[in-house]
């Protein structure tokens, strides 16, 4: 096979940004960066979107609403704003329950809303709201409520809160809780995943202190049962022995979270979503977290190995093992039959705030390389890789991290290892606080491109052609219509699972069909097409 030449990546990036008005290019310049994973470069993050460029970030209450909290099914989640924002965001995000779960209510096929109208806009949304959370109540019996804002509310300042506060004491035996997520609050999803941790945490965990034993306790955090990801890694925990106490918050309930203070080990999914819940559970009941990364064959089995080594017992890494050495033959036998068709292939990928790393591992299993990728909203640990202290600020009462430790009660919530325990385990090969970024894990010359706009991924397609480009829906059309395929790493193209093993195998085949499926080259990209198509195309 010929050698494919590429262009300078540097080369790429002035081309990209020239286009630009130069103060537009010169803030771009900071996000677009060339990555060394032996020196790694700044690069400018969680910083807002320049206006009139086309981002794929959505907002602080899809952040919320729609990816933390969406997954649990027992809440009845209450938008409180206009009907669209509710009518838009209704099932639109594929966590899935399943029949034989746990007992019990579920809503998230529901749609909740205050459905405000101009008039309450003019005179407030309060009454309505608590009318709302009445009939809420009536008709279902819930065991909590919580009220997102949405952009106007915050506008005309209807205290969600107080109106909580009331009807929690009005009804009795429902948790009523707000979210200030208003869509224009902070630059993207991610200040709405930070709103939604301290809320959950300020008014749910630690509400039930029963001990429902397990040798090996750990909640998982950051993983929202996208296609049945959260199902697959149940199946292994399970098979190996591993207590899973919660979920936050795919395939969860609001009494796992309640009781999710009882676990031993906090392991974290999706880190950008969820570090502050952790870093809150560390601090006030002594859980200490570890990255694990279950996307990926190898990453899952690296993934399990590290939780058993965490808890030090022999049973449990030899059971481990065994699960391992039942679970790779298949993965092997399939990567066998799909890897001389899919090595040297050519990924990019830009996706949310971890998926874009993520699944970087699966595309190297398959042989295929990552020429680009970055983040929506990602910051900048997420990329640089290093673990750092997040500022957290929960509310009036607690102003920070540090005064949780006050509140908590150091006769229960001892710290479940200590110092010195960590830092042999470190140095027996587990460094429970290692956690890498992107960029380490990316080759030198790469571009890392963070919060891509349309024109920078076009630019990209257009010079590079990779052979698969993955983003999410707003992408999809867009970018086949270049003749290059897309996969949905948000909504998986509505297949998966694709975490674990058996998702592993899910990812390989479909890739291998997307990436060799010769439909592609019957599509002629823009740049392509004589003038005359380009001015059909304008006139259209
Ligand atoms: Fe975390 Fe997520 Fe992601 Fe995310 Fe999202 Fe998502 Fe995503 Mo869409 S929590 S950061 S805000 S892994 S919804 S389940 S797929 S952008 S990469
Ligand atoms: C969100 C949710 C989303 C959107 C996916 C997409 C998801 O950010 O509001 O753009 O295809 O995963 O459902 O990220």
């Amino acid at each position: 096979e010929p050698v494919r030449k590429f262009p300078d990546p540097s080369a790429v990036r002035d081309e990209m940004l020239q286009k630009y008005p130069p103060k537009v290019a010169k803030k771009r310049a900071k996000s677009i960066v060339l990555n060394d994973p032996e020196e790694i470069p700044q690069v400018q993050a969680n910083t807002r979107t320049i206006p009139g460029i086309i981002t794929q970030r959505g907002c602080s209450y899809a952040g919320c609403k729609g990816v933390v909290l969406g997954p649990t099914r027992d809440i009845v989640n209450l938008v409180h704003g206009p009907i669209g924002c509710s009518f838009y965001a209704w099932l639109t995000r594929r966590n899935q329950t399943r029949p034989d779960g746990p007992e019990g209510a579920n809503y998230m096929t529901y749609c909740f809303s205050t459905d405000m109208q101009e008039e309450h806009i003019v005179f407030g949304g309060e009454k309505k709201l608590k009318q709302a959370i009445q009939e809420a109540y009536d008709l279902f019996h819930p065991k909590a409520i919580g009220i997102f804002s949405t952009c106007p509310v915050g506008l005309i300042g209807d205290d969600v809160h107080a109106v909580a506060r009331e009807m929690r004491e009005t009804l009795g035996d429902c948790n009523i809780f707000g979210f200030s997520c208003e869509g224009y609050k902070g630059v993207s999803q991610s200040a709405g995943h930070h709103i939604a941790n301290n809320q959950v945490f300020k008014h749910v965990v630690g509400l039930d202190d029963t001990d429902k034993g397990g040798k090996f306790k750990i909640n998982m955090l950051g993983e929202y049962n996208i296609g049945g990801d959260a199902f697959e890694i149940e199946r292994l925990l399970e098979k190996c022995g591993i207590t899973l106490v919660a979920s936050f918050s795919g395939n969860s309930t609001i009494g796992q979270f309640e009781n999710s203070h009882t676990a031993d080990l906090n392991v974290i999914m999706c880190h950008r979503s969820i570090n502050y819940m952790a870093e809150m559970m560390e601090t006030k009941y002594g859980i200490p977290w570890m990255k694990v990364n279950f996307i990926g064959a190898e990453a899952s089995a690296k993934s399990l190995r590290r939780i058993a080594r965490y808890f030090e017992d022999d049973e449990l890494m030899a059971r481990v093992e065994e699960v391992i050495a039942e679970e790779m033959p298949v993965v092997r036998s399939v990567v066998e039959d799909v890897y001389p068709r899919t090595k040297g292939k050519l990924a990019m990928l830009f996706v949310g705030g971890s998926r874009a790393h993520h699944y970087q591992e699966l595309f190297g299993e398959l042989g295929m390389e990552t020429l680009s990728a970055g983040y929506e909203f990602g910051h900048r640990d997420d990329y640089e890789g290093r673990r750092v202290i997040p500022s957290i600020k929960i509310d009036a009462d607690t102003k920070n991290i540090e005064e949780l430790k006050v509140t908590a009660d150091p006769e229960r919530y001892r710290p479940r290892k200590s110092e010195e325990d960590l830092a042999r385990l470190k140095e027996e090969g587990l460094d429970i606080r290692e956690y890498e970024g992107m960029m380490p894990d990316m080759k030198k010359g790469t571009l890392v491109i963070d919060d891509i706009s349309h024109y920078e991924s076009e630019k990209l397609i257009e010079l590079y052609k990779p052979d698969i480009f993955c983003a999410g829906i707003k992408e999809k059309y867009v970018v086949q219509k270049m003749g290059v395929p897309l996969k949905q790493l948000h909504s998986y193209d509505y297949g998966g699972p694709y975490a674990g093993f058996t998702g592993a195998v899910n990812f390989y085949k479909d890739i291998d069909r997307m990436v060799n499926s010769r439909v592609w080259k019957l599509i002629q990209a823009p740049w392509e097409e004589d003038g005359a198509a380009l001015e059909l195309e304008a006139s259209y």
